[in-house]
């Protein structure tokens, strides 16, 4: 049973400016194979050690130092716990050690009555100066596989992204023009974020296969979380679970859960994973930028069933 309270993902995103420099993710067109390039992979596995407050997680990333523009895949090997990465680009003058402080400034700042004014400013901090392109979290499985578009040249991050948050152990990346074309993965179900801090989509996912995620919302980031529920769970259920204070697993937890880090404005990936069927809760525990509540407690929960 791994329910958790994401209540800390890092966030991030990027002004409109640069959003609208994003041309459309490559979304199936009608390109010819023969003038398809392979799509360079990533095989990233991440080993948990050490025990309490010692508890690590190690990065190792097999692939290439540069790429083009274009879309990138993610494997994820997960050992010893639940890992995530994210593919990111900073603003200039801004560093990743910075976006970690933030980060980490944000989540001490909490008190009874949640966060506090200063630590509300470095987690908006980090959500200006950050673009999330995306990328997998493995939740309860050991294995997923993603693919995210990094849609121009410049300087890109792969993020360990394990801790709730970012532990601070990042892989460079370069990204030089794009020069052709790459397969767009076949999804058989979408799920869309939207600006009102709600899930649209499809209602039925694949218990096995490949799903869209796109983030259409204008205001803030957003993840995904699919957590396996008892048949008959209310999204109401869900909510006012978000909104609880106790830390066991509810009761309509069960055994199964996939993730998707979190994902900027207009940015889109597709998630690959293998999960029992049944019903799951679609959750967003991204914190709200002017009150750090997490948007599950503020109803971004959707039910829908895997099969
Ligand atoms: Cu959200």
């Amino acid at each position: 049973m791994t329910y958790r309270k994401k209540s800390v993902a890092i966030a991030a995103t990027v002004t409109g400016a640069v959003v609208a420099l994003g041309t459309a993710p490559a979304i199936g067109g009608p390109h010819a194979a023969s003038n398809l390039i392979a799509t360079p992979k990533f095989a990233v596995t991440i080993t948990w050690s050490g025990h309490g407050h010692n508890r690590t997680a190690n990065m190792v990333v097999n692939g290439p130092k540069t790429v083009s523009a274009g879309r990138v895949a993610i494997s994820l090997h997960g050992i010893g716990g639940e890992v995530a990465v994210d593919v990111v680009r900073l603003k200039s003058g801004y560093t990743y050690k910075q976006a970690v402080t933030d980060f980490n400034t944000f989540g001490a700042s909490f008190g009874p009555q949640g966060p506090s004014a200063a630590g509300l400013r470095a987690l908006r901090r980090v959500v200006h100066n950050v673009t999330f392109f995306g990328g997998p979290d493995t939740g309860s499985l050991s294995h997923e596989r993603a693919t995210v578009v990094l849609p121009k040249a410049g300087h890109y991050l792969i993020i360990n992204d394990s801790n709730q948050g970012p532990t601070g152990q990042a892989r460079k990346l370069t990204v030089t023009p794009k020069v052709g074309n790459r397969a767009t993965p076949k999804t058989t179900a979408s799920v869309r974020a939207i600006t009102a801090k709600r899930f649209r989509g499809s209602l039925t996912l694949p218990a096995s296969g490949t799903i869209k995620f796109t983030n259409t919302s204008t205001t803030s980031p957003h993840f995904l979380v699919l957590q396996h529920v008892k048949e008959g769970t209310t999204r109401k259920q869900v909510i006012t679970s978000a909104n609880s204070n106790s830390n066991g697993p509810p009761p309509f937890a069960m055994t199964g859960d996939a993730a998707i880090d979190v994902v900027s404005m207009g940015r889109s990936m597709t998630l690959s994973y293998k999960l029992p069927a049944g019903e799951y809760a679609e959750m967003c525990y991204f914190p709200d930028l002017q009150t750090g509540m997490p948007h599950a407690a503020m109803g971004m929960v959707r039910i829908v069933h895997l099969q």
